[in-house]
């Protein structure tokens, strides 16, 4: 077995053409198959950007060369230096001969997951040998979509001039309710995972920021299994001072359109590798109120009363009468956390929106209570103890402008645009109630 040594990859697989006719190339991968009929062996190499493929004939090698291709096993760590060599009848019209190949590590058989995409296995299987699962090309792209997300994420923030923060995950008190709290022992005190970082964001209101945005682990002790809860999600979220729930669902809507844009442009691959029906939608999203929604779903048979969260079948008629992306706004007071801004003509119902895939809610948000004595009438509404907020309440007292802001949700997002119907799908290590490894 050799080491790398002084030798470097020179191309990825898609990069060779053959337009390349006589040059040496230096490839590095994964044997992906490997076949061989006595004076002529086939590997195919595999790397991130795809297959390539290398033929030995054994008069045009030398022996040992010939020898180290015929002995290669499934998975094993290969460098191959060769020569491109144009081949009408080959594949993709060349082929590589090569000059050495280096084994850089040998994989065990029998492999506990086939990556060559021609066994299927179940999502608990491939979840554990995640490792593996992660070289077929199908999930490669959906991370490598997930990937342009992000980045097209922070550039939009960027361009509108948000400041990224990084806020504790180590807190003291719940945020969106009591109940999905994960309790940790912190020394001598009391203490949790934070599972939004909904008043951090909102005390950078008071710090002057004007924009910030976070994209981090929130963590929710979500007692069901469900296709699209996690017990660690990653949330993407973002606040503005001086402007209200309409200019957050704007800059949300931005946030998304330019997404579809950016993936577009520069994952066309992964857009057909994965068969997607992509479609950028316009720029400005559907809106519907709680009201009309519930009588959407009342319309359709579904037993709800104004007042009440939207349960799952209520979700389920409102997106198949909306399809697409499109936002619930308007909700009911009751149905929202204490830092909700209730309306001045009808404090029943506030400036909280969803936003909607479907049946699924991908994102919510609202402007804030910005004024202390309501923001602490409201915490006492809600059953809390204002006291156990009192560092937050207290940059509420010198000088907080209006606000809102939007939590958007990585790893739902992911799977709109990935199209997958399991959230588990479109993250590298999920967290549920079964799952804390790998
Ligand atoms: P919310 O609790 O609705 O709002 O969360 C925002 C978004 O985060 C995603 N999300 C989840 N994803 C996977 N698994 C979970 N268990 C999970 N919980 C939430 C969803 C959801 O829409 N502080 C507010 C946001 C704000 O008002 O700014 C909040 O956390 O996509």
């Amino acid at each position: 077995m050799y080491l790398i040594a002084d030798w470097r990859r020179s191309h990825y697989s898609k990069d060779v053409i053959p337009e390349m006719d006589g040059q040496e190339v230096t490839l590095m991968g994964w044997v992906h198959s490997i076949r061989a009929l006595g004076k002529l062996a086939f590997v195919i190499l595999r790397d991130r950007a795809g297959t390539i493929q290398a033929v030995v004939p054994k008069q045009k090698v030398d022996e040992e060369t010939f020898e180290i291709a015929k002995k290669l096993g499934k998975e094993d760590i290969v460098a191959i230096k060769g020569k491109v060599v144009a081949n009408e009848k080959a594949p993709k019209g060349f082929e590589v001969i090569p000059i050495e190949i280096r084994v850089l590590n040998k994989a065990d058989a029998p492999l506990p997951l086939d990556p060559s995409e021609k066994v299927s296995a179940e999502i608990d299987t491939r979840l554990d040998k995640r490792f593996l699962d992660i070289r077929r090309p199908k999930i490669q792209a959906i991370f490598k979509i997930r990937s342009e997300m992000l980045k097209s994420i922070r550039k939009t923030f960027a361009d509108e001039g948000f400041i990224e923060v990084n806020t504790p995950k180590l807190v003291a008190s719940a945020t969106e309710g009591g109940t999905e709290l994960f309790p940790i022992s912190y020394f001598e005190k009391e203490a949790f995972l934070g599972q939004s970082p909904q008043l951090y964001k909102q005390m950078m209101m008071a710090g002057g920021f004007d924009k910030v945005f976070e994209i981090a682990q929130i963590f929710r002790a979500e007692e069901h299994n469900t296709r699209r809860h996690l017990n660690e999600a990653i949330s993407i979220d973002s606040e503005m001072s001086f402007v209200n729930e309409k200019d957050a669902m704007a800059m949300l809507e931005k946030v998304v359109y330019n997404c579809y844009s950016d993936i577009e442009y520069n994952r066309p691959n992964e857009i057909e590798l994965l068969e997607l029906n992509w479609e950028i939608p316009e720029k400005t999203f559907d809106k519907v109120t709680y009201t009309e929604a519930i009588d959407i779903a009342i319309a359709k048979g579904v037993e709800i009363e104004w007042g009440e969260d939207l349960s799952r079948a209520a979700e389920r008629a409102v997106g198949d009468e909306m399809g697409g992306l499109y936002f619930i706004t308007e909700w009911p007071t009751q149905t929202r956390p204490f830092y909700t801004l209730p309306h001045k003509h009808d404090n029943k119902v506030c400036k909280a929106f969803d936003l909607m895939y479907k049946e699924l809610e991908i994102s919510s948000g609202a402007q804030r209570v910005h004024k202390y004595d309501l923001l602490v009438q409201n915490i006492s509404n809600m059953g809390l103890n204002p006291d156990s907020f009192e560092t937050y309440l207290e940059a509420f007292k010198y000088g907080m402008p209006p606000h809102a802001g939007w939590g958007l949700g990585a790893d739902r997002f992911a799977m709109v645009l990935t199209a997958q119907d399991n959230i588990r799908e479109c993250v590298l290590f999920p967290r549920d109630r079964q799952r804390l490894t790998p």
